[in-house]
């Protein structure tokens, strides 16, 4: 669970991809498997690998992903309908142990009645 993931290389530029968005404390990725018009992973540069392995240290960096990921969704076109999903632990669905938190926007779920 713990070491290195495919978020790590591609934060470090080892994969080249192409970040929607990044600050000194994240970035921001198309996911490369969208389950909706818009599908974002926003990622702190920091592995924490689930959510519940993050601190108290980590407060503020969890409340910057949040705003950020805020800003993303309605700069991609989201206006006020997105959710934000972390998926916690492999029972969860969580598939890449390195923090992150998947911004799922536009029509596909809103239509569905989701
Ligand atoms: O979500 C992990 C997500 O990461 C999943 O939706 C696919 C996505 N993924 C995996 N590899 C890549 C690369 N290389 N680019 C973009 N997106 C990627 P989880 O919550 O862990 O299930």
């Amino acid at each position: 669970m713990s070491g290195e993931t495919i978020f790590s290389k591609i934060i470090r530029g080892d994969i080249p991809t192409e970040f929607v968005y990044e600050d000194e404390q994240c970035v921001c990725i198309a996911d490369i498997n969208p389950q909706a018009p818009v599908h974002l992973l926003v990622i702190p540069r920091k592995p924490i690998p689930r959510l519940v392995d993050a601190t108290p240290e980590d407060r503020e960096l969890l409340g910057h992903l949040m705003i950020k990921a805020g800003d993303i969704a309605r700069a991609a076109g989201c206006g006020d309908a997105f959710r934000l999903i972390v998926n916690n632990g492999e029972q969860a669905g969580q598939t890449v142990f390195h923090l992150h938190l998947h911004i799922l926007g536009n029509k596909a779920y809103t239509e569905a009645g989701l």
